[in-house]
């Protein structure tokens, strides 16, 4: 089984890439440009994303719209997450967070995957703090100022043990339990 995984991100294809292939389940990275809607929601995002390159003609994929969400922001940067790494980087998180005492945050991950004709969207969660300061070189984005254990950051972590217990992992794992229940496939998520 052969599934796209369209992104302009290599760090999700490289960590979809590892958490499939034990799976049996080939990725393969795909740059087509969607929309990318501005919305308070991840799901919703993904659908419209979806919708469009399936009227491109695009089919067996996956896409992904993933956040941080800190408590003490009221959810900031949430759907906002690209534009904010973009723009102030970690520097400018820790900067807003100087101080800050709830130091909670959640990563959110919306994938939707389109496969055999069929639409599987599902959301996986980790929460976690958001670090004093930037530690650490692996992974990409926020992964140096998060910590799902409060001790090392996603960036401290083989991509292996951050697939186990990540939002992109979790939501991996909720979208093989649905693809195993409709396809029948050997394996464990
Ligand atoms: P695509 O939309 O092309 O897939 P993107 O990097 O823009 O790539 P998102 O909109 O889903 O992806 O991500 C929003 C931001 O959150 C972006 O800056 C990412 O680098 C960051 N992000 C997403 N998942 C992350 C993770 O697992 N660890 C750290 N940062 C992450």
């Amino acid at each position: 089984m052969k599934l796209g995984v369209i992104t302009s991100n290599p760090g999700k294809v490289e960590e979809y890439r590892r958490y499939f292939e034990r799976l049996g389940v080939e990725t393969v990275h795909m740059r087509i440009p969607y929309d990318e809607i501005q919305s308070s929601e991840l799901e919703e995002v993904v659908r419209k994303g979806m919708d469009e390159l399936k009227r491109k003609g695009v089919s067996d994929f996956l896409i992904d719209d993933s956040g941080l969400f800190i408590n003490d922001l009221k959810g900031f940067p949430g759907v906002w997450s690209a534009y904010v790494q973009k723009t102030i980087g970690n520097d400018g998180i820790l900067k807003i967070m100087d101080g800050v005492e709830d130091r909670s945050a959640v990563f959110k991950c919306c994938i939707g995957c389109n496969i055999g004709g069929r639409d599987i969207v599902v959301t996986g969660v980790c929460g976690g703090t958001i670090l004093e300061r930037s530690r650490g070189t692996e992974g990409f984005g926020y992964d140096p100022i998060f910590s799902h254990d409060g001790v090392r950051s996603f960036a401290e972590i083989p991509i292996d043990e951050k697939n186990a217990v990540s939002h992109r992992g979790v939501a991996a794992g909720m979208l093989t339990e649905e693809m195993m229940k409709t396809f029948c496939l050997e394996g464990k998520p």
